[in-house]
């Protein structure tokens, strides 16, 4: 079924969404939803895109959405974290929100690369961009933006990916609806997001953890390549490494790029 307005009100009129923008045609939806959030948009105002012409992913990669074959959106959040670093949290909420969904409902097995790509079979699926709305030290809005390949028309050429990609209808054989989707992966969210300090909450994105007990590498801009096996996450999302020698190390966020070897 096609995404209109209409079918998207309906459908989400059970959940506390806070306004709904629906575009055929965008350049981006975290750029619509940053301006819709600088004017005072309420706390789960959604923004959902057919299709982008300027899909952005971090530091400026692009992120491909072609018409009728993903589900883009970005949802405004207001945040009640007030420090710079809890900004990643919200990526991580968005992780989680979508492979919880994914498994819960569609009884997939999604995993979550470090910090925040949803893979499925060891491709990804889903990718998260968290931008905050800065007011003097603390961020006023977060908004979570989610791309998700579910048809298999969704998926770039691999010559043009940094990571193997795939999309849910690869994995399923069946294209799935992309309205009901957006409802599971927002009822998730919105589940998961008052527990985002909790112990719970880093044992869920743990479970979901790739490459775990696997040897990766990592690496950020100007800084040499440290490899180690996976282990699992600190109290505050931070990856745990331990290498092939010396003391086990945490990585934290920030823009971390992680292969495995
Ligand atoms: C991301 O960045 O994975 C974040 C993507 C966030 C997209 C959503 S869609 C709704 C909202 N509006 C936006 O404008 N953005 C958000 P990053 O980890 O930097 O990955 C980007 C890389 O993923 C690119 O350089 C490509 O290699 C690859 N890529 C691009 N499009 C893809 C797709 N559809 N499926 C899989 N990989 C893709």
């Amino acid at each position: 079924m096609d995404i209109t307005e209409q079918a998207l009100r309906k459908a989400l009129s059970d959940l506390p969404v806070g306004g709904i923008r629906f575009l055929e045609q965008t350049g981006s939806t975290n750029d619509v939803a940053l301006a819709w959030a600088s004017e005072g948009a309420p706390d789960l105002a959604l923004v959902v895109a057919d299709e982008q012409t300027a899909g952005r992913g971090r530091l400026g990669r692009k992120w491909v959405t072609p018409p009728g074959a993903a589900l883009a959106f970005s949802l405004i959040l207001h945040p009640v974290m007030e420090k710079a670093e809890s900004i990643a949290l919200y990526a991580a909420l968005g992780a989680l929100g979508v492979a919880s969904a994914l498994e819960d409902n569609y009884n997939l097995k999604p995993e979550i690369k470090w910090p925040n790509d949803v893979l499925l079979k060891r491709r990804k699926v889903c990718g998260i961009l968290a931008e905050a709305v800065w007011l003097k030290n603390w961020a006023e809005s977060v908004v979570l933006g989610i791309g998700l390949n579910v048809r298999a028309a969704a998926v770039p050429a691999a010559e043009s990916l940094n990571f193997p990609a795939t999309s849910l209808e690869a994995a399923t054989g069946q294209c799935l609806e992309r309205i009901k989707l957006l409802h599971a992966i927002l009822t998730s969210l919105i589940a998961w997001r008052p527990r985002m300090e909790s112990s719970e909450f880093i044992r869920a994105w743990e479970d979901c953890l790739a490459f775990r007990g696997e040897q990766v590498q990592i690496w950020a801009e100007g800084q040499p390549i440290r490899a180690g096996q996976v282990e699992g996450l600190d109290r505050d999302g931070g990856l745990r490494l331990r290498p092939l020698e010396g003391e086990v190390f945490s990585v934290r966020f920030g823009e971390v790029h992680l292969r495995p070897v």
